[in-house]
């Protein structure tokens, strides 16, 4: 049932009062965004580059390689930025290398930005996996825990202190995963000289994806004015047609500061204005934000200009900062997934940041690439499996309607250690750092807290209670999940979640080979579940491997006529229940993807329906199939659509 718009408007006037309460970060982390106050510099590129393969991994500190240029203390080679390293080199001890790598580069700073006080000159790092350190011109500006979100520092007053110095960035980067870390890991050294080599060590991971590492988005320099808009927050509702955008924005900088909101239309059109640094902008004739294929404009984006003026005894500063705002609600009822009121019904992908060469590195060719493909699939949402992607990719997904559950890198929480809490405390960190950065995208819909942790061992009660309520916490307006494998009794997080995720793999990791189970162990999942909770299930997670070109008849494993039979098994059941309250479900994998060596994995994991170089399996077809079946049932489809040639 929908819920009524009033509780709506009620939940959204709490929000901002419990945001205050709950985020420890006292600064936001806006995208960086040109405009006539802000200025950007992408250092993307060639950077010099040394893994410092000492045996203790520590010598680039004992011997301050930051001090000078990295070619000085000793050999550097080429290494693309964004880009993970393993892949670049022909070098085996690089691909699989464990510990501090180092990244320099040289910048040249305009010379307005140095000579202007009044001009904040930012440098920021979109994701470097998994700590870093970094130096400017010797001097340490910042260091990072955490392989998947930003992080930035303030470096104007350095620079200036020598004006005629290049500005030398060094960023040294540890791909080292412990039982603190997210996702988890830990080092085994193996000290039996009659079985390894001297000084012998492996990294432990208990996730399926390759431990890609370097820096694997942009690094840019930015500016601001030295009083600037420092973070936005909306949230967004409707009463009738009117849209109401709630807002609040954060200044630095300046002790007293005028501002004004403005909304526009597509058209650059006013349509509400403020001059409060928080509010409710009201928007008469509302164009709501709707998925792709469930109605015929989807994805509006409104723009938000917000303009502040401050002045000091010295200068008077303007900055403008423009935010896309796409209005729309989101909420759970016991056996549906609501946006704007109305069921929503999730199908869709999940996917990695994977590709050839570049491993997890950024690359805009890739990104447009999966959008076109998400299209053409009929897919109208994925999840961000296992960690939160590049603002850009949730960027297309404001602009193309494509529904995203957002996920933080807590996969593989095997170890009862990791759930400590050091790594509790880091765990809730992080969920700051996401909501912190994705809290404005219309598309994103839920968070997810963790996939598949060892649910059973008794601390993961209290840990994923504390996780979940911190999560709704600093966002009220979103629900929250975590995903769960298909065993009910291991359901310390389903307690506290508004939807249960469950990945199953029957007749692949459960009864190999007998298709036959598929039927009645999905039913009995589906029933288990929902008899116990009484929530809305989406099946996050189902597939098999094929190798591309495989063919068997009758169908045998890791051939594409079984993943084929996998997937329209698994559609019969669902077809059935999605009619109750199941409301979603997530193919494994959008594309095959590189994982580490084993003996269950021939060259990565095979379950994407399309090859890691983005050809399609004969499974992509049945899907392609089945999600504009269910598209055309459910939804309605945007009017270019008549034109499949246009994506
Ligand atoms: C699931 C995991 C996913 C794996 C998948 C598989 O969530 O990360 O890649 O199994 O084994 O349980 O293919």
């Amino acid at each position: 049932m929908p819920v009524p718009a009033r509780l709506g408007v009620f939940r959204v006037l709490c929000l901002f009062a419990v945001f205050e309460a709950v985020c420890l970060l006292d600064t936001g982390m806006l995208f960086p965004r040109e405009s006539s106050s802000r200025e950007v510099k992408e250092l993307n590129g060639r950077w010099d580059f040394r893994a410092d393969k000492s045996p203790n991994r520590n010598q680039g500190f004992e011997k301050a390689w930051y001090k000078s240029r990295l070619a000085e203390t000793g050999p550097v080679i080429d290494m693309p930025g964004p880009a993970s390293y393993n892949d670049i080199t022909q070098d085996p001890t690089l691909r699989d290398f464990i510990g501090w790598v180092w990244y320099e580069r040289e910048v040249v700073v305009p010379a307005r930005w140095i000579a202007d006080e009044g001009t904040r000159v930012v440098l920021r790092v979109g994701s470097a996996h998994y700590y870093s350190v970094v130096w400017v011109n010797g001097v340490k500006v910042t260091e990072h825990n955490g392989g998947h979100l930003p992080f930035e520092a303030e470096i104007g007053s350095l620079i200036r202190k020598d004006p005629t110095q290049p500005c030398r960035i060094t960023i040294a980067v540890n791909n080292t995963l412990t039982l603190d870390t997210l996702p988890p890991g830990n080092i085994q050294h193996m000290d039996d000289h009659t079985k390894y080599p001297d000084g012998f060590f492996v990294q432990n991971i208990y996730f399926d994806f390759f431990n890609y590492a370097g820096i694997h988005r942009s690094v840019l320099l930015y500016t601001t004015p030295k009083a600037y808009v420092d973070d936005i927050t909306v949230v967004t509702d409707f009463l009738d047609n009117t849209g109401l955008v709630y807002y609040k924005v954060s200044v630095q900088g300046a002790a007293t500061a005028t501002l004004k909101a403005t909304l526009m239309d597509k058209n650059g059109r006013c349509v509400a204005s403020s001059s409060e640094p928080s509010g409710v902008l009201k928007v008469v004739d509302v164009n709501l934000w709707w998925p792709y294929l469930m109605h015929e404009n989807p994805a509006y984006l409104y723009s938000m200009e917000v303009r502040l003026m401050a002045t000091d005894s010295r200068s008077t500063y303007e900055d403008v900062y423009t935010l896309p705002v796409g209005i729309r609600t989101v909420n759970v009822t016991s056996t549906q997934f609501l946006i704007n009121n109305k069921p929503f019904y999730f199908h869709g992908v999940n996917k990695h940041e994977d590709s050839d060469i570049r491993g997890k590195g950024f690359d805009w060719p890739l990104i447009v690439k999966d959008f076109n493909l998400l299209k053409w699939l009929g897919a109208n949402s994925f999840r961000t499996s296992h960690y939160p992607y590049a603002e850009e990719i949730l960027q297309m997904c404001d602009r193309h309607g494509i529904v995203v559950i957002d996920e933080c890198p807590g996969v593989g929480i095997k170890d009862i250690r990791s759930f400590g809490n050091s790594s509790l405390t880091h765990h809730l960190a992080v969920m700051d750092e996401l909501v912190r950065r994705d809290k404005n995208h219309a598309s994103v819909v839920m968070w997810s807290v963790a996939n598949e942790p060892a649910a059973e061992m008794p601390p993961a009660d209290f840990y994923f209670k504390t996780l979940i309520k911190h999560t709704k916490a600093l966002d009220p307006s979103r629900p929250v999940t975590f995903i769960t494998d298909s065993n009910y009794a291991r359901d310390r997080g389903a307690p506290y979640v508004d939807v249960i995720c469950v990945n199953s793999y029957f007749s692949w990791y459960h009864d190999p080979g007998h298709l036959e189970v598929i039927p009645i162990q999905l039913k009995t999942q589906f029933e288990n579940w929902y008899g116990k909770y009484q929530k809305p299930i989406i099946q996050s997670e189902y597939g098999a491997d094929a190798v591309a070109g495989f063919h068997s008849d009758p169908p045998v494993m890791f051939s594409e006529e079984y993943q084929k039979a996998v997937l329209q098994s698994y559609h019969n059941v669902l077809d059935q229940k999605r009619k109750q309250y199941v409301i979603g479900e997530l193919i494994w994998n959008f594309a095959d993807f590189m994982t580490v060596q084993g003996i269950t994995r021939v060259v990565g994991n095979k379950k994407g329906i399309f090859t890691r170089e983005r050809q399609p399996k004969a499974a992509a077809f049945i899907l392609k199939e089945r999600y504009w079946r269910l598209a055309n049932e459910t939804g309605r489809l945007p009017v270019w659509t008549k034109y499949p040639c246009s994506f």
